[in-house]
């Protein structure tokens, strides 16, 4: 028996440090690493059980080659070679009739590892093809409203929350999403700080909080400016602070603030005036307030307004000066290593550059060239990407040559002309940095691929060395291009010793400090994005009278783990939950077969009623396969438009209504 340290790749921000027990090359045993600070011990319920996705029966075992109609799932199989063989021809005909942008190649987050994902990207960047903007479907959005007010540079350590005396869970759902964060806030608890939870859905952290704030969904810009109003209002504000660390916000107190009344703050949010005035308060009373910020409120018309607004607030009472207060969104700007040396190792500059959520769009109608070849790696958008009926007619082209890399058979795969096996993170080496802790790491190989599986990584280095690239990365090792990403790396990464790096578990950029900005300024900026407002969700037409909630699942992290049957048990049925209100109004009884429906498609799902969610939205938790639901898959239901900030995701400006199905 050997126990491996390694690394969790899922698209995470806890980065968990993992001991793998391998016994005749064979996974026994997943735990967490007790010497890591936050891992402290535990993995979470999904990556205890990595052995089930491993050794899934589900996993593909070679590569295969299309037999019927895209979208069918027929295939047969073939040998690498083969597959290798036909994928270069491919790419270097249509290269030859219409240059490398005739190409779209990327490798997205279902594998975190540096190498694994950015070596993929740097091959096609090597290529010159035309590229993906990643991340407009995740997180571009409260990255650029986060980077308008604080600067591209990580928030608050998660380390720093046990510190804490005031603990604010705004728009995140910690156990689901964030789990050892959690225990940092139990440790300021114990401590004696209070917990508010700030969430349109009575979340598991709301139902332990002291106070659960039942805000209506996409009104957080609103609720954040109605405390500043009141904390102004009763000179409560940070007025040395605010003159030496921020610029702009005479301008907010004079232009925004006096129309955020608390009556208009809670018309406009649905709280009570008194529960707003009790907010202001015990945030003003607060030295060290931690926010989590989640996503959530991003994914709106209006959503970087809404995350920029309530990045604003520690900078009011000066919170963001201690350390233990503060706010997080991530960390992942801090770290500033040279990812180039894998994700641009040579290329043009600029390429043609397609936006991630409208993927369909460009297949659909780029010309000059268009798009005759697509390669996927960790990423299924014909469940994840917003309106995903244009995403399959997209992948559906006849012309459009598609090889998806992956696993599993997964929707996306099922419309691809070359399905390759990819290995799991247990069978690849990688180094790691995390987007919401101050960790890096290295995580070593625990067992070797499975079948006929090849990582991302061995991917890239054979088709770039038959696509006749001769950058060194694409033929060096792991720990020697670990070397490149540390050579000219900056701040706090640029005093570790990569050569050192592969024995050592994890190392934290931490600091002890409060938050430093990295803006035009070098302060805090109130107003250099426009001034912070709320207005109403522009979809709203009143056509539809429900909006959509959607968010991550428990023990479905997007599609990653719908390979493992444990994990789809434990989630349940993909589900739609209505308020019982909701469900009443429209006759509709917990259990029954419904169909989500707008001008974009109908669903089918299972109904749950719960008044665990606010009347006037409808929750479906993750993004599950067809295959799973009654039919279809959310996404189907919202569009490709982009948000104010970032050009990110608009999931939940969808409006609809729910039937009997
Ligand atoms: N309605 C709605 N839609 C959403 C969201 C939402 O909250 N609501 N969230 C959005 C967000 S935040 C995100 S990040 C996206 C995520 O969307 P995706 O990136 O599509 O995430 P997954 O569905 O997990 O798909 C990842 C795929 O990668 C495969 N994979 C796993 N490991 C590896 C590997 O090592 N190599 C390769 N080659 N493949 C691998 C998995 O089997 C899976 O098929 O979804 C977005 N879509
Ligand atoms: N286990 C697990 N962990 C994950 C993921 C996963 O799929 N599974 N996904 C990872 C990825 S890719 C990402 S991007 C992050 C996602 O992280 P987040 O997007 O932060 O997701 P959640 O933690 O579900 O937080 C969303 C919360 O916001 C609430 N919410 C929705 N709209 C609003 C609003 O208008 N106002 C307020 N105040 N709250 C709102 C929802 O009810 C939900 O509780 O998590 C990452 N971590
Ligand atoms: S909590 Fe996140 S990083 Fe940790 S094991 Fe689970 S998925 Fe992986
Ligand atoms: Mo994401």
């Amino acid at each position: 028996m050997q126990t491996i340290r390694t690394v969790c790749a899922h698209d995470c921000p806890d980065m968990c440090s993992l001991l793998v027990q391998v016994d005749r090359g064979r996974v026994v045993r997943i735990q967490g690493d007790p010497d890591h600070p936050l891992t402290a011990g535990f993995a979470c319920g999904k990556v205890n059980r990595d052995m089930e996705l491993v050794y899934s029966p589900q996993r593909l075992a070679t590569p295969l080659r299309r037999t019927g109609p895209k979208g069918s799932g027929s295939f047969a199989p073939i040998s690498w070679e083969e597959a290798l063989d036909e994928i270069v021809a491919r790419w270097k005909a249509t290269i030859a009739e219409h240059g490398p942008m005739g190409i779209l190649g990327y490798a997205y987050s279902a594998h975190q590892g540096l190498m694994n994902r950015g070596l993929l990207n740097g091959l096609f960047h090597a290529l010159g093809t035309s590229r993906l903007w990643g991340g407009t479907v995740c997180d571009s959005c409260a990255e650029a409203a986060w980077d308008s007010v604080v600067g591209p540079i990580g928030g608050a350590d998660p380390e720093s929350a046990a510190e804490a005396d005031l603990l604010i869970c705004w728009g995140s759902d910690l156990h689901a999403t964030n789990v050892h964060l959690w225990t940092k806030f139990e440790q300021a608890r114990a401590k004696g700080a209070k917990l508010i939870v700030i969430d349109p859905r009575r979340t598991r952290a709301a139902k332990s909080a002291d106070w659960y704030l039942p805000i209506r969904i996409g009104t957080d810009s609103a609720l954040a400016l109605g405390a500043m109003h009141i904390m102004v209002r009763d000179g409560k504000t940070d007025e040395a602070y605010i003159a030496a660390q921020t610029t702009g916000f005479d301008r907010v107190k004079a232009e925004v603030l006096p129309r955020f009344t608390p009556a208009y703050t809670a018309e406009i949010t649905g709280l009570s005036v008194a529960d707003v005035e009790n907010f202001a308060a015990m945030y003003a009373a607060a030295k060290k307030s931690f926010i989590r910020i989640g996503f959530g409120m991003s994914r709106f018309t209006h959503g970087g307004n809404n995350l920029r607004t309530v990045a604003m607030l520690p900078g009011v009472t000066g919170a963001y000066g201690r350390y233990g207060g503060g706010a997080l969104l991530a960390t992942a700007a801090s770290f500033d290593l040279n990812y180039n040396a894998v994700r641009k190792p040579s290329g043009p500059d600029s390429t043609r550059t397609v936006n991630h959520l409208k993927l369909g769009d460009a297949l659909l109608n780029a010309s000059d060239p268009p798009i005759q070849a697509l390669f996927i790696a960790a990423n299924n958008p014909a469940v994840t990407n917003p309106d995903t009926a244009k995403m399959r007619r997209a992948l559906a082209r006849e012309d459009l040559f598609t090889v998806v890399h992956d696993p599993f058979l997964s929707d996306t795969a099922k419309y691809a002309d070359i399905v390759l096996p990819a290995t799991t993170y247990l069978e690849t080496e990688d180094f790691y940095r995390s987007y919401g802790t101050y960790y890096m790491q290295y995580g070593n190989k625990a067992i070797e691929p499975q079948g006929q599986a090849r990582s991302n990584f061995w991917l890239t280095q054979e088709l770039a060395r038959r696509m006749g690239l001769t950058d060194p990365v694409f033929s060096m090792t792991q720990p020697d291009i670990l070397k490149e990403m540390f050579r000219g790396a900056k701040g706090a990464a640029a005093a570790f010793d990569p050569a050192q790096l592969p024995g050592q578990g994890p190392v934290s950029i931490g600091h002890k400090g409060g938050q430093a900005f990295r803006t035009a300024s070098g302060k805090l900026e109130f107003a250099a994005g426009g001034l912070p407002d709320w207005q109403p969700d522009p979809a709203d037409t009143k056509q539809f009278p429900l909006q959509l909630l959607t968010t991550p699942g428990y023990f479905q992290s997007h599609t990653a783990f719908s390979g493992v049957a444990f994990l789809r048990e434990r989630e349940g049925v993909p589900c739609a939950v209505l308020h019982p209100d909701d469900a009443a109004e429209r006759g509709l009884q917990h259990g029954q077969k419904v169909r989500l429906h707008n001008e974009r498609g109908s669903i089918g799902l299972i109904l749950h009623v719960a008044a665990d969610i606010q009347p006037g939205v409808v929750l479906v938790p993750g993004q599950r396969p067809d295959g799973e639901a009654v039919e279809g898959t959310v996404n189907m239901l919202c569009a490709d438009t982009y948000t104010d900030m970032g050009e990110g995701a608009t999931y939940q400006s969808t409006w609809l209504d729910v039937a009997a199905w």
